[in-house]
Order: C-alpha cells, then sequence, then structure tokens
C-alpha cells in the first residue's frame, strides 16, 4: 500500500513537486493545469502537510509533496514529515521525475541540499526549477542562478526560470515534463 494513501488512476507516471514550505510548490501546480485554487495555494507556510495528486489532461499526475524547511514546526511533526517522505519515495513505482524549487532569489538552505544529494544517490532525476522568477529583472538572472547551481551541482541552462505570477516559463516546464515522459504533446 502505498504510503500516500489510495488513489484513482494508479499506474499513471508521477511528477514530483519538492521544495520548501512557500516556494511556489502549489501555485506552479495550478500554472500548469491552468486552474485557481486547485492546488491549495497559501501564504501560510508549511500549510500542505499532506501529499496532494493532481491528475493532468489524463497523461500523467503531479504530486505535491509537503514542504520542507518550516522553522515553526516542532522536533515530532518534522519526524512525520521525514518519515511521510522516505515512504512515498520507497513506495512510489510512477515516480519518474521530480521537480526541485527553488526561490530564485535565495540561496538554496541546507534541506534543499539534502534533497538534492537524496535524489542523486538514489538516481531519481531532477529539473531545478527556480520559482519567482518575476521577482527579478531577467538580466539579473546569471547572477541569482550562480549560488543555485554552485549548491545544487547543476548548469545555469538546466534551470528553467519560472513564474507563477506571469507565467514565465509554462512551457518551457511542459516542453521537459513532455519529454522526461516521452509524451508527445500535453
Ligand atoms: N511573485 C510571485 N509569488 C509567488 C510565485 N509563486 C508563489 N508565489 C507566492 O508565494 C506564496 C507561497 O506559494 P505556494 O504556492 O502556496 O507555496 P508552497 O508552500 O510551496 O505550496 C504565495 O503567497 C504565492 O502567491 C511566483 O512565481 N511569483
Ligand atoms: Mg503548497
Amino acid at each position: 500500500m502505498a504510503a500516500y494513501g489510495p488513489f484513482e488512476g494508479r499506474g499513471l507516471n508521477q511528477i514530483a513537486v519538492a521544495g520548501k514550505s512557500n516556494v511556489g510548490k502549489s501555485t506552479l501546480i495550478n500554472r500548469l493545469c491552468r486552474r485557481n485554487k486547485l492546488a491549495r495555494t497559501s501564504s501560510t507556510p508549511g500549510k500542505t502537510r499532506l501529499i496532494n495528486i493532481f491528475l493532468l489532461n489524463d497523461a500523467f499526475h503531479l504530486v505535491d509533496l509537503p514542504g520542507y524547511g518550516f522553522a515553526r514546526v516542532d522536533k515530532k511533526e518534522k519526524a512525520r514529515w521525514g518519515q511521510m517522505m522516505q515512504d512515498y519515495f520507497a513506495s512510489a513505482e510512477e515516480l519518474k521525475h521530480v521537480l526541485c524549487l527553488v526561490d530564485i532569489r535565495h540561496e538554496p538552505t541546507e534541506d534543499d541540499r539534502t534533497m538534492n544529494r537524496f535524489l542523486r544517490e538514489s538516481g531519481i532525476p531532477f529539473t531545478v526549477v527556480a520559482t519567482k522568477a518575476d521577482k527579478i529583472s531577467r538580466g539579473a538572472r546569471s547572477k541569482y542562478l550562480a549560488p543555485i547551481c554552485r549548491a545544487l551541482l547543476v548548469q545555469p541552462w538546466e534551470i528553467i526560470c519560472f513564474s507563477g505570477e506571469d507565467g514565465t516559463g509554462r512551457e518551457e516546464l511542459l516542453n521537459r515534463i513532455g519529454e522526461v515522459l516521452g509524451l508527445q504533446e500535453i
């Protein structure tokens, strides 16, 4: 039994969305699904405590993983989070790719690095997505991407700059997902 509970449509490929609380996971999912309030975006960090799954065009599932690095949660809550993630990654046979979200303006945290190390060690393919790209000018992007590249050991051209605010990077992200899932069209 999957740790994230039974749901309809098992057997479809999954793309998981990971990142710290408030980085923009739910917003990104909403943008990709062209819906509002579907993934319960919130301005309260740490609100997504459970794994939510969304179906995109009957083609694959987008998995909204609970955010990490929420300072106000206690030890017990952190342990619960860790167990939930461990169970998910251990049992999600349909998982094909992880979108690792980081805020374009901030250097990745220790938790971001830990997730990065875990994915590399587990051989799970991932794409780094720099969110809230609307918050900086286009010309400043490479300056902001440099520390992210250093921390997560990726090249700048491998990162997708994304904005849920103005739609930046939506097509690029859908293309990447199509590529990794071998879909002709999403
Ligand atoms: N300006 C801007 N704000 C964003 C973007 N993505 C998310 N936000 C805001 O950041 C906050 C947290 O977003 P949410 O999607 O709930 O983050 P989650 O905790 O990772 O699911 C909300 O107030 C969003 O409106 C973005 O691309 N640009
Ligand atoms: Mg959320």
